[in-house]
């Protein structure tokens, strides 16, 4: 399947995986492009040593293209945008803010960049900053997330830009992707349905988790801070939420609790003290498979629907 994204980024697919903070490292990566998406590492808020050694290791189990994914809230943004260039790095997403300030000099190293938006405005500025495309991402995501749905909030980007538009959120399967392109989508991304893939490293209770879950097992927590985060349901998540809504956790407490919470679900299994991030779409997904499996039979049931 040929769209503008397979050429912008020379990949077989246009399928991306998601920059899942603490999951996304180079054994899922790299066999996601291997699969013929893009795959991605995720920056995070991980030190700058560590990132490079993760992009040097998806260099040695990959010779096709792959990402890295900026978290534009972690400290040390500035030194990761760099580093980028500095490896030479193919595509960079960004997320959770806007990128406008490294996109020239990615654009001068020959990065491709995307952007992650949860809404037209930020979209329309990332194209007029020279963005090659963007991610159009809905609510159903897992993690940080904004307000409109992917059926509503991806039409109405690929109206108002040029640029080709990836579909995110509640996308698993040749549905949802036949679905997203039907929208206007020229590729999608993916993050919950390479959770249960055999590459992804997160600890074993996660993806059991992600595996068990039902179409009712997602709860966003968090909005009164600011960032809102879409999480599968456990004790701690469900404890966060009514803390929330009843007033009994302050937005300083929840912040304080929450503090190194990602890294005690994806390396610990922690289910008292970990943040399980993931999408809506969490109650499709019902077994581990490669990730080569993954997306070929994403593609393979787009490809039916689409040819209809
Ligand atoms: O970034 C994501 N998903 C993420 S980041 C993350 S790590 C994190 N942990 C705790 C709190 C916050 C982040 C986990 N999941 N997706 C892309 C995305 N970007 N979703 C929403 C946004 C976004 C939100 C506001 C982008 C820009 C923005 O405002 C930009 C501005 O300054 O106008």
């Amino acid at each position: 399947m040929k769209t503008r994204i397979t050429e912008l980024l020379g990949c077989k697919y246009p399928i991306i995986q998601g920059g899942m903070a603490w999951v996304a490292e180079h054994t899922l990566a790299s066999a996601v492009s291997n699969a013929g998406g893009i795959g991605l590492i995720a920056g995070g808020s991980a030190p700058i040593d560590y990132l490079r050694d993760q992009i040097r290791k998806c260099k040695e189990k990959t010779d096709k293209p792959f990402g890295v994914n900026i978290m534009l809230m972690s400290p040390n943004a500035d030194d990761l945008a760099q580093l980028c260039i500095d490896e030479g790095v193919s595509v960079v997403t960004t997320g959770a803010g806007n990128p406008g300030k490294y996109i020239a000099a990615w654009k001068e190293a020959n990065i491709k960049v995307i952007p992650v938006v949860p809404s037209v405005a930020l979209a329309k500025r990332m194209e007029r900053a020279g963005a090659d495309a963007v991610v159009a991402e809905g609510t159903e995501s897992g993690g940080h997330i904004g307000e409109n749905t992917t059926m509503c909030l991806v039409p109405q980007v690929v109206d108002a830009l040029e640029i080709p538009v990836i579909a995110a959120g509640g996308i698993a399967d040749g549905r949802g992707m036949a679905a997203a392109f039907m929208l206007g989508a020229e590729g999608v991304q993916i993050g919950t349905r390479f959770l249960a893939s055999e590459e992804c490293q997160i600890h074993p209770t996660f993806k059991e988790l992600v595996i068990k879950a039902k179409d009712t097992d997602s709860v966003v927590t968090g909005r009164y801070t600011g960032h809102p985060c879409r999480n599968i349901k456990t004790k701690f998540s469900k404890k966060l939420a009514n803390g929330e809504k009843d007033g009994s956790l302050s937005p300083e407490e929840f912040e304080q609790i929450t503090l190194g919470s990602l890294r005690k679900a994806v390396v610990d299994g922690n289910v008292d003290e970990g943040s399980f991030l993931c999408g809506a779409i969490a109650g499709m997904v019902n077994e581990i498979k490669p990730c080569k499996d993954i997306v070929e039979e994403i593609m393979a049931g787009a490809e039916k629907l689409l040819a209809r």
